[in-house]
């Protein structure tokens, strides 16, 4: 690989110095933003290898093209590690990307008008889940659920009945990206049955810690259909996972090829089978363990300083702090200052949100990446605190520089998985 690297750098310095400054930030900062993570060397290094020459179209036993012998064993590999980790009956290892993933699975049983019930994004559903400006909201009626600030900001499972009854859904649809609770999954499984509708779980957030046994799993609910990026709390490769019961298989694989995709990606899905087995081993049972703790000292940290939270605290890997009424600052203004100081996070809607989504009122805050380096309950400490002072200052210069240097430091003691320790790589 290093020989590789000095090619490249040989053949395309203006890359090459690219890659080796994403490097340095990734290694001087600490990333807060709740779906990025860093993955493992193994997997870099499927990422990289020839299997990226390859066209696979088709499934195992039956592709469109030949010299299948090594990709099927792959895919195979991978579908088997993903049911065993997930307890599912298939799976379907070939969605590019969290978005086509989500489609494969509108298009395998909707027709074009059908109606979903799904959560409203901005409290904290995704934009695949039906978003005006998303393709899918514009072929598919999306009802929304919200959640309710009189109970906490959690589901108001009544409303989400009546609408139920009330707009008759082919499917109901329970997953997020900014929502920082679990879900009771068997209630929205016993609403869906009332009313005829296939249930689906988009659990691309806590897929790493559904497969690490510590937070609920959609499928021990009798839930049809789940899917699961797997380069958030999963730590594989950038791509998608399509879970479901064995009945529903051929409508899935058949949605995502021919139906949505061409070829697959055969580097990333060794990746998937890679991570898969990372994910069984009881280590990830640990490190999904300490992703929680993190995240509930980060909260109660943040909590003390009087920070408010988007429902007042946090059941997984996740944050939404309301920054509007913690400092007076909008999102943008927050990420920037935290940007500042090495402190990566993102900017992020909050229920109702009266502003727009590039000035929002919040930003998103998680756990595993941090977690991935090894940092521990006495960091996010440190961390909470870091911020909620950068936070109530934004303008203070000295205390930015400071902090960051505090950041940097800190950051030295945590090496990044996967990254090679190039001295060129440490120079500023
Ligand atoms: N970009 C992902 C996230 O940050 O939640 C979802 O698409």
């Amino acid at each position: 690989m290093d020989d590789f690297r000095a090619l490249l750098a040989e053949t395309d310095p203006d890359v090459a110095q690219a890659i080796a400054g994403e490097e340095r930030r990734q290694r001087r900062g600490v990333e807060m933003i709740p779906s990025e993570n860093y993955t493992w060397p193994e997997v870099l290094v499927a990422l990289g290898s020839v299997l990226t020459n390859k066209y696979a179209e088709g499934y195992p036993g039956s592709r469109y093209y030949g010299g299948q012998e090594f990709t099927d064993a792959i895919e195979r590999l991978a579908r088997e590690r993903a049911c065993a980790v997930f307890r599912a009956e298939h799976a379907n290892v070939q969605p590019l990307s969290g978005s086509p993933m989500n489609q494969a699975v509108y298009l395998a049983f909707l027709s074009p008008g059908d109606t979903v019930l799904a959560m409203d994004l901005s409290h904290g559903g995704h934009l695949t889940h039906g978003a005006p400006v998303s393709h899918m909201g514009r072929i598919f009626r999306f009802a929304r659920y919200g959640t309710d600030p009189a109970n906490g900001g959690r589901i108001d499972f009544d409303e989400l009945r009546r609408m139920a009854r009330d707009v008759k859904p082919k499917l109901v649809l329970c997953g997020y990206t900014s929502y920082p609770r679990d879900y009771d999954y068997a209630e929205f499984k016993r609403i869906a049955d009332e009313v005829g509708a296939l249930t689906m779980a988009d659990v691309s957030h806590v897929g790493g810690l559904i497969a690490a046994g510590v937070m609920r799993n959609p499928f021990d609910a009798g839930f049809d259909v789940v899917t699961t990026t797997t380069h958030k709390s999963l730590r594989g490769p950038r791509g998608g996972l399509i879970l479901c019961r064995k009945a529903l298989a051929p409508a899935i694989d058949r949605s995502v090829f021919p139906g949505l995709q061409g070829g697959p990606h055969m580097n990333v899905i060794a990746g998937v089978a890679i991570a898969m087995k990372k994910a069984a081993e009881p280590a990830f049972r640990a490190y999904g363990t300490q992703v929680l703790r993190n995240a509930r000292t980060l909260a109660a940290e943040l909590l003390v300083r009087g920070v408010t939270l988007v429902t007042g605290g946090t059941d997984n890997h996740m944050l939404v702090v309301d920054t509007v009424a913690s400092f007076g600052i909008d999102g943008r203004r927050a990420e920037q200052a935290l940007d500042a100081v090495a402190i990566t996070t993102n900017k992020q809607i909050i229920p109702d949100d009266p502003n727009p989504p590039l000035r929002p009122s919040g930003i998103r805050l998680g756990t595993p990446a941090a977690t991935a380096r090894g940092m521990m309950q006495p960091e996010m400490r440190l961390l909470a605190g870091w911020m909620a002072d950068v936070l109530a200052a934004p303008a203070d210069d000295a205390l930015r520089a400071d902090v960051r240097e505090r950041v940097e430091r800190l950051c030295a003691r945590f090496p990044v998985p996967g990254l090679p320790a190039h001295p060129e790589s440490q120079a500023a």
